[in-house]
């Protein structure tokens, strides 16, 4: 089906005739991608093209939104007053990409409520990354390390997506991540080059943070269930696989500049394939962390929860001033 119907039911067609059109619809979207046209808002789109994108987006959103817990469990305990303003600052820019990503799902036709209740209920899924502790301060730095590091990875080919809002969005949230990825490398190299007891600390953190970044890109290439239709649709300008190279060889080189170990005995670089070769992550921890079983899920979802509702009352105060501001307006006319 096509989702922009404005045909009155006396133009509505056969089931038949129907599907031929969505057939030829489909074709000619196709030939629009194909020749690099950007897709917009009001565009005539296949439903599944705007189904996967409502999926993707708002997943995208809920993860930057859920992904302010782990940090924010550091805002009090920040070592000195300058790391913790930079950290608020690092968790304030998460929030407005949240919410630039709402906005770019709701141009969709989904509202932001329903997108809010999934994620609530369960039905949603946020990245697994978030799911993991952050019990040591070192966790602070190898989250903008590593996991903005994976986000930019994964997020720069998405400034070309063929969907509009979702490119544009992503050229700001590009640049806030990559500066986060340095101030993440920033305070790694400050415990790398402390004391033994720092050293440890950073070697710690990159010990449990390593599988987990690597997950980020999601499944490997041959299990990756919307892969292939999305890179037809240019919604993904790579496969999961050849982000998650990218990113391993980029970041080889940073762990051995610090001094830190990277937990795959199997890490080496490939003279042949221009590449390091790497072991996989535990795909099993993966779908048990998609599935709501990974260490944090629970109290992710219940902070999230509670937090919905404490804001309960400034949305009602917000419609009722809303709403008296309109009815005086209207009085005045
Ligand atoms: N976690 O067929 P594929 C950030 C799901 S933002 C959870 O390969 P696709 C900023 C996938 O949705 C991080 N679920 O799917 C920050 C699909 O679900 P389905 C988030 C995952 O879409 C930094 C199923 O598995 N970034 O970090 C994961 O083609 C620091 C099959 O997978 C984005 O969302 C996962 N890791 O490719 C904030 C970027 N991987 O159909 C705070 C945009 C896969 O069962 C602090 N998204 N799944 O419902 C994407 O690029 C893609 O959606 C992928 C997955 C690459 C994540």
């Amino acid at each position: 089906m096509y989702s922009t119907d404005l045909r009155t039911d006396k133009e509505k067609k056969s089931a038949d005739q129907q599907a031929l059109d969505d057939a030829q619809l489909w074709d000619a979207f196709q030939t629009r991608i194909d020749n690099g046209d950007v897709i917009e808002a009001k565009d005539e789109m296949p439903e599944r093209y705007r189904a996967t994108l409502i999926r993707q987006i708002s997943q995208h959103a809920h993860s930057e939104i859920v992904g302010q817990l782990p940090e924010g469990n550091w805002v009090t305990r920040a070592p000195t007053l300058k790391r913790k303003l930079i950290l608020l600052a690092k968790i304030q820019d998460e929030a407005g990409h949240g919410l630039y990503l709402y906005s770019a799902a709701e141009t969709l036709g989904r509202s932001r409520d329903d997108m809010v209740a999934d994620l609530l209920s369960g039905k949603a899924k946020y990245s697994t990354i978030f799911n993991y502790p952050t019990p040591t301060w070192a966790d602070i730095g190898t989250i903008g390390w590593l996991v903005d590091g994976a986000a930019v990875t994964n997020q720069i080919p998405l400034c070309r997506c063929s969907y509009g809002p979702y490119a544009r969005a992503m050229v700001r949230v590009c640049k806030e991540e990559s500066f986060h990825q340095r101030q993440g490398y920033e305070i790694v190299t400050t415990l790398a080059q402390g004391s033994t007891e720092q050293k440890a600390l950073a070697q710690d953190s990159l010990n449990r943070f390593w599988w987990p970044s690597l997950m980020m890109f999601g499944p490997s290439d041959s299990a990756s269930t919307h892969s292939s239709q999305n890179m037809k649709w240019k919604i993904k300008r790579h496969s999961n696989d050849e982000l998650r190279q990218r990113f391993i060889d980029a970041t080889v080189p940073q762990a051995e500049f610090l001094g830190l170990t990277i937990p795959d005995p199997d890490l080496k670089w490939n003279e042949e394939t221009g590449h390091c070769d790497y072991s996989q992550p535990d795909w099993n921890e993966f779908h048990d962390v998609i599935s709501g079983n990974g260490p944090c899920n629970r109290e992710r979802l219940e902070t999230r929860k509670k937090a919905w509702d404490d804001g309960q009352w400034v949305r009602d105060a917000m419609m009722a001033h809303a709403e008296k501001k309109a009815a005086a307006k209207q009085a005045a006319q």
